[in-house]
């Protein structure tokens, strides 16, 4: 059976992060991409301006349809939430509309270098710390698993720094860790702890980085595992994936990356 999966996270209607690129991702892989959004944003926050719209006020009149429809989803992927509140959505969505076997997948996205992004807090990070307890894999970058663990934040630092984070994680959830944007030895790439086995996906370090890499790289791992590739190679055809769209993207292109055209070309092979 084909298998549904529901996305939750914001709509931002100009640059190619959250919903804009989560939507062709999942559907080029053959998944019925379904969506909850979270809000409707004129434009991601890294522009100058933006509007923001909450739709958590819709959530119990979209769910009362789902409900009454019978809709079951056979995986979740959670990405930029925005408030709080809406981790109890999330929640709520797990327990009414989870078909048998449904895979629960959250990145936690509020926070990269180090610092959080504007409008989240301590409160959040707090909230975000619980809701994981729900999944079964995370998808947190360094800067994420050191917030959710109060593991100080470092820039340099080696395998052992990293393990320390990873078991920090399995303390908060039985989730499998994926961390994002470890860096060692010149590489780039994932660390990752399943039920206590670690591994690492390193890859070339680009010198640039740019906008929405984090949600191109959920929508591929989570498209590539669902269809049945194991956790490294999942990891490992996301971050190739990440790394092609960085190629692609020319240098005055700031706000994204042009994930369109090695989407289009991936899915010719
Ligand atoms: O790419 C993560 C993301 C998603 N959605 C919105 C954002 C961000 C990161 O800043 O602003 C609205």
């Amino acid at each position: 059976m084909d298998k549904k999966i529901l996305t939750i996270q914001d709509l931002s209607c100009v640059g190619q992060c959250s919903l804009t690129v989560a939507l062709p991702i999942l559907s080029a892989y053959g998944l019925e991409a379904c969506v909850l959004p979270t809000a409707v944003l004129s434009n991601h926050t890294m522009f100058k301006t933006w509007s923001y719209l909450d739709l958590t006020p819709e959530v119990d009149n979209i769910y009362s349809n789902w409900k009454q429809n019978g809709f079951k989803f056979n995986a979740f992927l959670l990405g930029y939430l925005g408030k709080a509140n809406l981790m109890d959505a999330a929640e709520r969505a797990f327990d009414e509309f989870s078909a048998e076997g449904s895979l629960i997948v959250i990145d936690p996205v509020f926070a990269d270098n180090g610092k959080l992004y504007g409008g989240f807090d301590a409160e959040y990070v707090k909230a975000m710390a619980h809701l994981i307890r729900r999944a079964d894999i995370i998808l947190p970058n360094l800067t994420e698993a050191c917030f959710l663990t109060g593991i100080e934040y470092r820039t340099e630092y080696d395998k052992g720094y990293v393990e320390e984070v990873l078991a920090a994680l399995s303390e908060l959830t039985g989730a499998v860790a994926v961390v994002t944007g470890v860096e060692l030895g010149g590489k780039i790439g994932e660390a990752i702890n399943c039920g206590g086995k670690i591994s690492y996906v390193m890859g070339e370090k680009l010198p640039v980085s740019k906008h929405g890499t984090g949600d191109i790289f959920a929508s591929v791992f989570t498209a590539e595992y669902l269809a049945g590739k194991p956790l490294e190679e999942a990891a490992d055809r996301a971050s190739v994936f990440v790394q092609d769209c960085l190629r692609a993207t020319p240098a005055e292109h700031f706000y994204g990356v042009v994930f369109e055209k090695i989407l289009a070309a991936r899915s010719k092979k």
